[in-house]
């Protein structure tokens, strides 16, 4: 990306700089005046300005060099303005390493009701109060400016799967003419990165001309949208046999909402960088547990007896501390410690997972980690 002289005349670059790529899997850098982010990347969510039952500082601790913050929930509550007069995300949350923020269609689309879409945006009544509201390209860049957001998405319009062709290629048109005015709105701004959303459902030719009409626009880096979004991990990786390739090599791709650990791994042996998933934190709170095994539910009677951690190979601070027995306790009593100590340890994995990849990927083992990997892990309940 170009060299940008901020208002001080310090430089304000971001960029992506590839260091190893085995097989389409690749393993990078992204720069931003706030930190580093490695590549393949994994974002917790931290969409309420908080990641659950996690201090900032605790996030950080599993790994985390990014995190994932919502426009639709944050313009809801305390509201864009509130934070930005409260001196950004960063300052107001105590987290001072990048935040990429999603732009608020996805959410809508998921969460509000009484929804309408026209060309000009979506107006809809809020999930918490009823209270009205709407978003367009222009009012969703306002948001993620006035957040402080250093990783920007496009407004775009994301159809539930499945849907017929025509639905998905008049939405993905429509995303198209969004991504055109949220550039447009985004303006010039050194130092934050802008993200392209490519749309058009599993078909190739529909992600093939979303891809070309993203890159005409011209992005910061560019997202697979419109996956998981109930179509199964098969015809997931379908898809992602060809849409990363679809889009410029030199850019950051990043797959929203992705996913499983063998979804994460599936992803980027198929050159995926960047992914986000409320799923290491949200069954931290629900006793779901990842481990290099496979995954476990805390609550199951089995583990009330049982002094061994949630994974013997894991390094932390769960693991280091507390037996499965404890935690099947202070999960069964619903103490507050249980959603910490869960948050922690899935968190921990996650970021573990990544590590591994981006180490195997730069010594061009990736096939061999990923058969380990799957080899590893059991069938049921472990
Ligand atoms: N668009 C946006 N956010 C998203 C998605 C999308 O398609 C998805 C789909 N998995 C998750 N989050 N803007
Ligand atoms: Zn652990």
């Amino acid at each position: 990306n170009a060299v940008k002289p901020g208002k001080s005349g310090r430089m304000t670059q971001t960029s992506f700089t590839l260091h190893a790529s085995d097989g389409r899997a690749r393993t990078g850098v992204i720069s931003t005046p706030r930190g580093d982010i490695r590549t393949p990347a994994f974002m917790p969510v931290g969409t309420a300005a908080t990641v659950k039952a996690m201090l900032p500082e605790s996030v950080r601790e599993t790994g985390a060099d990014i995190l994932l913050g919502n426009t639709y929930h944050l313009m809801l509550r305390p509201t864009a303005e509130r934070i930005d007069r409260l001196g950004g995300l960063h300052v107001f949350m105590n987290w001072q390493r990048p935040i990429l923020t999603d732009s608020g269609g996805f959410q809508v689309m998921s969460l509000a009701s009484l929804r309408k879409l026209t060309e000009q945006g979506v107006s809809f009544k809020s999930h918490i109060d009823g209270s009205k509201h709407m978003l367009s390209p222009e009012r969703s860049m306002e948001i993620q400016r006035l957040l402080g957001s250093d990783i920007v998405m496009c407004f775009d319009e994301c159809p539930a799967l499945p849907a017929d062709r025509d639905r998905i290629a008049e939405s993905m048109e429509l995303s198209m003419r969004w991504a055109a005015r949220s550039k447009a709105a985004f303006g010039d701004r050194p130092g934050h990165m802008l993200f392209g959303i490519q749309q058009g459902g599993l078909e190739q030719d529909l992600r093939q001309h979303s891809a070309e009409a993203l890159r005409e626009i011209g992005f910061d880096g560019y997202a697979i949208g419109g996956l998981a979004v109930g179509e199964g991990q098969e015809a997931m990786f379908g898809c992602l046999d060809f849409a990363p390739g679809q889009l410029p090599e030199d850019r950051p791709r990043y797959l929203m909402g992705v996913g499983k650990p063998d979804d994460i791994v599936g992803a980027v042996a198929r050159g995926v960088d960047m992914m986000d998933c409320v799923l290491p934190s949200r069954s931290g709170r629900t006793g779901q547990v990842f481990t290099r095994l496979g995954q476990l539910n805390i609550k199951n009677a089995r583990h009330q007896d049982d002094p061994r951690p949630l994974d013997e190979s894991c390094g932390c601070p769960t693991c280091r501390n507390y037996s499965r027995a404890y935690l099947h306790h202070v999960f069964r009593s619903q103490e507050i410690i249980s959603s910490m100590l869960l948050t922690w340890h899935n968190l921990h994995y996650y970021q573990e997972l990544m590590d591994g990849m981006r180490t195997a990927i730069a010594k061009g083992g990736f096939a061999q980690w990923a058969s380990e990997f799957h080899a590893q892990r059991a069938q049921g309940d472990i």
